[in-house]
């Protein structure tokens, strides 16, 4: 067995936040590395592409959260086998790192700049966003966006819906999931209530 070493922020959220789901819910064994923002500053000269996540696996440092999420994904049952399901998978997870890649460039803004670029943010990216899982739930029977079964696209995208709802995000409304599209809202709420979800965050 490999040894897993999973470094990323100390949130329950972020690009981290499925693989850590994925790896507990197929019991595999890995060392949750939880570091602080200044933690971070100290170690990031250190990392390959100066950011996180990273995953340490048997002495080697790698990088990229989506390739974390479909590795555990496989290891943990929680990725589609068949090739086409696999690929509705990965584009719900592209474009979660796309939105989150827009939303970054907001970080470090204040006042009155930042709530223009969070407006831009909501008026533009997010409700394409939102709008284009409403598509892909349409497509895919309402319940799960790949596979008909839960699938770490569903754990990356749920964590980002959830972001929205928990007022994390200055001048993000709490309820812009639900007033752009009712269905996404009430899919994370299912997936919200998903065993592996609800046991992963009771421990
Ligand atoms: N494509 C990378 C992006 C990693 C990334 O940008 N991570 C952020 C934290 S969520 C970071 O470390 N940012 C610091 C920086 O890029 O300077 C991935 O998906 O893992």
């Amino acid at each position: 067995m490999s040894t897993i070493k999973l470094t990323y922020f100390d949130m329950p959220g972020g690009r981290a936040e499925p693989a850590r789901i994925a790896l507990t819910a197929g019991n595999i064994p890995f060392e949750d590395h939880r570091i602080s923002f200044s933690e971070f500053g100290n170690i990031r000269a250190g990392l390959p592409l100066s950011a996180v996540p990273v995953v340490e696996i048997d002495g080697v440092v790698y990088t990229q959260s989506n390739a974390m999420n479909r590795y555990f994904g496989k290891l943990a049952g929680l990725y589609p086998e068949d090739p086409w399901e696999a690929f509705k998978c990965d584009e719900v997870m592209g474009v979660t790192e796309d939105l989150l890649n827009k939303l970054v460039q907001t970080f470090g803004m204040k006042d009155a700049e930042l709530e223009a670029a969070r407006k831009v943010l909501v008026d533009l990216s997010i409700t394409r966003y939102v709008k284009l899982l409403d598509t892909r739930l349409e497509a895919s029977g309402r319940n799960y966006l790949a596979d008909n079964r839960l699938t770490v696209g569903d754990l990356k995208v749920f964590i980002q819906l959830r972001s929205f709802s928990m007022g994390v995000l200055d001048h993000v409304p709490t309820d812009i999931t639900r007033s752009i599209a009712p269905r996404v809202q009430d899919y994370a709420d299912r997936i919200a209530k998903e065993p592996v979800v609800t046991s992963y965050y009771s421990k």
